[in-house]
């Protein structure tokens, strides 16, 4: 299997996030792929490949340009150890802008892309796209939650130019910025399962009530659960949605991945343990559907990459995905 990684990442580093005024460790750190990294070495089999670059325009068909322009200008402008907390595009104060994190963004989704014109070139069925900064919080003109570009937004909109495209977010928290990216659209369909945003991030939206609007109408759907969701309700909710991905007959399917549901995530509050990842990812690829698979949060750093091992060997055991 491919994985698209660079270390480019390490340019984004910020030190801590702010909660109801106490400085907090970054959670989002540079160490998460490391140990993804590390665990597909060890494991083997994986084939990792470098991102190339794709035009701005990638970006700029889902953010604004005022907003790419200000993550650039801010970013450069910021000094060697500077930050910039929340303001005007920053919604909140786990998005904070370093020196790098504009080129690390940009690279991040460039990682996406990577991944997506492999699977449309047809070289693979299957693509992991290692990205971070994660990008499933960001909207049109607003960096929030630990993300700056919508990575799996832009992969699932160049993807949508050749046949229709269901993502699949399976992150812990509600990807309030794909849902709003797709909000109007039939040719994504955007599906999320996730913690009850009445008790969990981003809290303005995952309610089960918001279907799409206008010609969108009927292509969002979110399943909200409660905080102590198990393996066995999750598979359930899991198999539901796959349904609903089945009748929208799509091209492409993109899975927007956290690993933030693990039992001992340090910011989450489901009970998913390392084994049923796996699990997980063979209902996934009984879909049978071309799947680029773009990496969201999990912020457990020891066992992120036994979560990975887990879940994409659910994958190697269909022969049209070897
Ligand atoms: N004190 C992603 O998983 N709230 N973003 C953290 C910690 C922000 C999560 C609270 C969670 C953002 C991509
Ligand atoms: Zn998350």
């Amino acid at each position: 299997m491919k994985v698209i990684y660079t270390k480019n990442h390490l340019k984004h580093n910020p030190t801590y996030e702010i909660y109801d005024g106490i400085k907090e460790s970054y959670a989002e750190k540079p160490g998460r792929l490391l140990s993804i990294v590390n665990s597909l070495e060890q494991a083997g089999g994986y084939i990792f490949v470098a991102p190339r670059k794709f035009p701005n325009k990638c970006i700029s068909a889902l953010h604004k340009d005022v907003y790419i322009d200000f993550l650039k200008d801010r970013s450069a402008s910021l000094k060697k150890d500077g930050v910039l907390y929340p303001s005007y595009f920053l919604r909140d104060t786990y998005a904070p802008v370093v020196k790098g994190t504009y080129d690390a963004a940009v690279t991040s989704v460039n990682v996406a892309l990577t991944g997506a014109e492999i699977i449309v070139n047809k070289r693979e069925k299957i693509v992991y796209a290692l990205c971070r900064p994660p990008g499933h919080h960001a909207e049109c003109n607003a960096m929030s939650g630990y993300c700056y570009f919508n990575n799996a937004a832009i992969a699932a909109n160049y993807l949508s130019s050749r046949g229709k495209v269901v993502i699949l977010d399976v992150d812990f928290h509600h990807g309030n910025g794909t849902q709003a990216m797709f909000y109007e659209r039939d040719d994504v369909f955007y599906i999320s399962i996730h913690a009850d945003p009445e008790v969990k991030f981003p809290y303005i939206s995952g309610f089960a009530n918001e279907k799409g609007k206008g010609a969108g109408l009927g292509f969002n759907k979110n399943y909200p659960l409660p905080l102590g969701t198990t393996n066995q309700v999750y598979l359930r909710i899991l198999k539901k949605a796959i349904l609903h991905v089945h009748i929208f007959k799509p091209t492409f399917l993109v899975v927007s991945l956290g690993f933030d549901t693990y039992e001992k995530d340090p910011i989450g509050g489901f009970t998913l343990t390392i084994p049923f990842y796996k699990k997980m990812a063979e209902e996934i690829a009984q879909i049978g559907l071309p799947t680029l698979i773009v990496q969201e949060g999990g912020y457990n750093v020891d066992d992120l990459g036994k979560m990975a091992v887990s879940f994409l060997s659910g994958f190697t055991g269909f022969s049209n995905f070897q």
